[in-house]
């Protein structure tokens, strides 16, 4: 139950907010050669760009508390230290853009569930 709540948080912090999950529009955001399926490296573009967003006072890097923000709820949020240090890879207590882009994809290889780089819309209903 435990590593099946990091894998979801962790799913959402690469993405969108939960609301945007459950209603399939981060899956359709991400599809953007529209064949049904996500890629990783559909995935990955589509996290990159959520860099942006949630780099909310523009200083180039994101605090906990930035990364905080794109999280949906409080049980999400206290698994934030756990996500942090996975994107914190050289623990300097930010996260640059290119430690975003590089950082594990747990959620998505979770999600994954054929484990053949590419996450259907069932296969992400099924990691909620
Ligand atoms: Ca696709
Ligand atoms: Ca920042
Ligand atoms: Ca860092």
């Amino acid at each position: 139950m435990f590593t099946r709540s990091i894998a979801f948080a962790s799913l959402l912090a690469c993405g969108a907010s939960g609301a945007a999950l459950d209603n399939g529009q981060l899956f359709a955001a991400a599809d953007k050669n529209g064949d049904g399926l996500v890629s990783k490296q559909e995935f990955l573009d589509e996290r990159a760009k959520q860099y942006d967003t949630l780099d909310a006072n523009r200083d180039g890097w994101l605090s906990q508390g930035e990364l905080a923000s794109g999280l949906p709820n409080a049980r999400a949020r206290m698994l934030l230290p756990f996500m942090f240090g996975q994107f914190d890879t050289d623990g300097d207590g930010r996260v640059t853009r290119a430690e975003f882009a590089k950082a594990p994809t747990p959620g998505f290889d979770r999600a994954d569930a054929n484990g053949d780089g590419l996450v259907s819309q069932a296969e992400v209903q099924g990691a909620q």
